[in-house]
């Protein structure tokens, strides 16, 4: 045995060898093993800032090439430089910023991917979810559950933009999409704009058990005009090392996260925080609500301001300077590696 492993020929043997498996379909484990369990996470995605400066002028330039209704949606997809041609911003993250001009209307449409909206700029937009609508304010937090029809429109005087983050690579991944057209441009409107924010978003909730979007929050926007001052009220009792005041979106009939497939919280960080280096196995994409600050992560720094959006890889050490008072939105895919029992983190002291 061992002789025939010196032998000379033995390189050519086992190509030989490689060779008549693949044409049966068949794959040396023990050329592959490191890569198919690696001792650790690698990221393939990098860390990654788009400046709202820089965004902003693309976003009006697309707005003067084509309509929304023409575009069916008008984004720009924030693609991961490290992936190019993949329309992912994280591994399992699709993130792109939205357009919509006074009086255009993105028609109505469905799909089994979730959506979620983060506003950053809005004198009057509105999306209407499976019946009711909800103006966008900026820094309002707004979800579009699997298989809701959805239009969204503008009937302010200037832009609406926002950052669109859905699991379109989750879905892709268990090859379960579907999508359709609505019949009508518009959907018709079934309730009082806000009755689902009424209804389970106020710590009551209906007294028979309803649950309108299945494993996902009934609730559909979680407004700024809330979640500011509870963020700023919860500063007072204690800053987190680690996670600064961080509360989650949660989903108010089970007290899980908002989305299945999507995991959401925002982070409030004082002027002068430092918080302290964590890591965990989920990638982040995150928008700032307010403030200016800087993120460490790896030995790549990122500075950032008001409606910059940024991405932080798996598994790489993190750490943020609050420069000013800083409010941010973040969103990974912790939610689906919890329900796998894969999620871990670690923290520096
Ligand atoms: O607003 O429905 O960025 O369907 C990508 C796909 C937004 C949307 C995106 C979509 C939408």
């Amino acid at each position: 045995m061992s002789a025939s492993r010196k032998d000379a020929t033995w390189e050519a043997r086992r190509a030989d060898f490689y060779g008549r498996l693949d044409t049966q379909s068949l794959a040396p484990l023990w050329e592959r093993m490191k890569g198919l369990v690696p001792p650790e996470p690698r990221p393939k995605m990098r860390p990654h800032l788009w400046s709202y400066e820089s965004i902003r002028p693309m976003m009006m330039e697309a707005g003067g090439l084509l309509t929304a209704e023409e575009a069916e949606r008008r984004v720009l997809v924030l693609e991961n430089p490290a992936l190019p041609g993949q329309s992912k911003a994280t591994n399992t993250l699709y993130a792109g910023i939205q357009l919509i001009l006074p009086g255009e209307v993105a028609p109505a449409h469905r799909h089994t991917q979730s959506a979620l909206r983060f506003v950053l700029e809005s004198s009057g937009a509105f999306t209407a979810v499976g019946g009711e609508r909800t103006e966008m304010r900026a820094g309002d937090f707004v979800i579009t559950p699997a298989w809701a029809w959805h239009d969204h429109g503008n009937t302010g005087s200037g832009p609406a933009i926002w950052l669109d983050v859905l699991d379109i690579p989750v879905v892709g991944f268990v090859d379960a999409g579907f999508s359709e057209h609505h019949n009508d441009q518009q959907q018709s409107i079934a309730r009082p704009e806000d009755d689902a924010l009424w209804r389970f978003g106020t710590g009551l909730l209906p007294i028979e058990a309803e649950r309108p979007y299945g494993a996902t929050s009934p609730v559909f926007n979680y407004p700024w005009s809330r979640t500011r001052p509870a963020l700023a009220a919860a500063a007072a009792g204690g800053v987190d090392p680690h996670w600064g005041v961080t509360l989650r979106h949660g989903n108010p009939l089970d007290g899980g996260w908002a989305m299945p497939t999507i995991a959401t919280w925002m982070t409030h960080l004082p002027a002068g925080t430092e918080t302290r280096p964590i890591r965990s196995t989920d990638a982040t994409v995150l928008a700032v609500a307010e403030g200016r600050g800087r993120v460490t992560v790896g030995d790549t720094r990122l500075e950032f301001g008001p409606r910059d959006v940024l991405v932080l890889p798996n598994w790489t050490w993190r750490r943020f300077e609050a420069t000013e008072d800083l409010f941010l939105f973040c969103a990974s895919d912790r939610v689906v590696q919890e329900k796998l029992g894969l999620w871990r983190h670690e923290k520096e002291d």
